[in-house]
């Protein structure tokens, strides 16, 4: 059964009545008549929007029938194109088919250290990831394989750096969780939980101060949204509520998406936390706070897309709150015997792939054959992620200290009084550091 109770709406708090005046954008001193800031001619930034709207998308399936009416109708919302079904089914599918693989290369002793699959959150990361534009930028978790494959990182270079390969997205030296990709925008991978919420709110702030300050303009025609992923768990971390008041504070261009699967490794939510309703800690701050179906990709996408669209109009941030479910223990070294069979199949019935799959069919999106188009499709970049990092080489050793210091005097002076970078030996990966 659900762990969500009866009530869940959302909310569209006015977030601009507020009867004193707040100074906004801490950082806004841009030349009032020159279009050029640090000496280099730049396209005006178009204006922000003064009004914000509230934002009207819901959990349909939660409210009454009277609140549905009044509320924004989610049928509109859901509307996918042939072309856009296809895109997510694709993801989705690509999505479960990595994590399958990994699960196999991981007992096969291909990868090392903790793995954490996405298996069952799949309508999440391609919910809110596929909407956004290649200058937005994408924060994650442990559970970083998937939100890496739907914003665009190749299958190649993720499964290269799962089996800890130079020509892995990090060259072979994150791994699992800390996947990272500059030209994506993909802002990591953190080990620590709750670590990616202050990077997150950071990567929002440039946004808006290269905006305002620097009056860059974005090809999106507003600011580069930030969508920083994290899960049930962390939100009963300091960091959370630190950056949802700064986010808030200032009008910063950043989503955060938690993905309530119930659990933190074996600790339910339900017992870890004062209030379980995340959702409604975004208010407490003056943001909207909205629950969605997390199994359920259009419902995702719909509440994503108004989300990213007021980010980026400048109309400050939103906390969605995704009711879904991990199908596989917290990482590959999990038995998984602490959650209950009924819960677990309660939610299997509920495979957020299959029910993309009905849908299509059902609207007459496409066919049977041309899903299994798209499946054979993944197959095969799938087997050739595989071969491609198998067949790629292993890091030299004198990589291994390759930045992990910006400057490699941090690693500090050997009792010889020399820095130990200059030891020829540090290059070689064979000081004693
Ligand atoms: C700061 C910190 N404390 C503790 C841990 C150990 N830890 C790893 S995963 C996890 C649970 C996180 O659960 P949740 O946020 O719900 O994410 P999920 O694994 O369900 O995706 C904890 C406590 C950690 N990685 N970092
Ligand atoms: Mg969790």
């Amino acid at each position: 059964m659900s762990a969500f109770s009866a009530v869940k709406i959302l909310p569209s708090p006015p977030i601009t009545a507020r009867s004193t005046p707040k100074p906004s954008f801490p950082f806004v001193f841009s030349s009032p008549s020159s279009p050029t800031a640090g000496g280099i001619h730049r396209p005006a930034a178009a204006p922000l929007s003064s009004s914000p709207r509230p934002l009207r998308a819901v959990s349909s399936h939660v409210l009454s029938n009277e609140q549905r009416v009044a509320s924004h109708s989610h049928q509109d919302e859901a509307e996918v194109t042939r072309e856009e079904a296809l895109d997510l089914y694709e993801d989705m599918v690509l999505g479960r088919s990595f994590e399958d693989m990994c699960a196999q290369m991981y007992y096969r002793g291909k990868m090392f250290g903790f793995v954490h699959l996405y298996n069952g959150q799949e309508a999440v990361s391609t919910g809110f990831i596929r909407l956004l534009q290649p200058g937005d930028s994408v924060v994650s978790t442990y559970r970083d394989h998937v939100h890496a494959l739907s914003k665009g990182v190749p299958a190649r270079a993720v499964m290269a750096e799962l089996f800890g390969r130079t020509t892995g997205c990090c060259r072979g030296q994150g791994g699992s969780m800390h996947m990272f990709s500059a030209p994506h925008n993909l802002i990591g991978g953190f080990a620590f939980i709750g670590e990616g919420i202050p990077v997150a709110t950071g990567v929002a702030f440039s946004s808006r101060y290269r905006h305002e300050v620097l009056e860059e303009a974005s090809p999106s025609g507003g600011l580069d949204v930030t969508v920083a992923f994290f899960g049930d768990g962390t939100c009963n971390n300091g960091q959370f509520f630190e950056c949802l008041n700064m986010a808030q504070l200032w009008k910063l261009p950043i989503v955060f998406v938690v993905e309530n699967n119930l659990w933190a490794i074996g600790m339910s939510h339900l017992r870890a936390t004062s209030d379980p309703v995340i959702w409604k800690k975004g208010p407490a701050f003056g943001m909207p706070g909205v629950h969605v179906d997390g199994m359920d990709v259009l419902k995702v996408r719909a509440v994503a897309k108004e989300a990213i669209e007021r980010a980026r109009r400048g109309e400050g941030p939103t906390l969605v709150e995704c009711e879904t479910y991990r199908f596989r223990g917290h990482s590959l070294a999990d038995p998984d015997e602490l959650r209950n069979p009924d819960e677990k199949a309660h939610y299997a019935a509920r495979d957020p792939i299959l029910a993309l799959k009905k849908h299509i069919i059902e609207h007459d999106l496409a066919n049977e054959s041309d899903l299994k188009g798209i499946e054979k499709k993944i197959d095969d970049v799938i087997e050739d992620a595989v071969e491609f990092a198998d067949a790629s080489p292993l890091p030299p050793r004198s990589q291994l200290l390759e930045n992990v210091f910006a400057d490699p005097k941090g690693f500090g002076i050997g009792p010889d009084g020399k820095y130990r970078c200059e030891d020829p030996k540090f290059t070689e990966g064979t000081a004693q550091v």
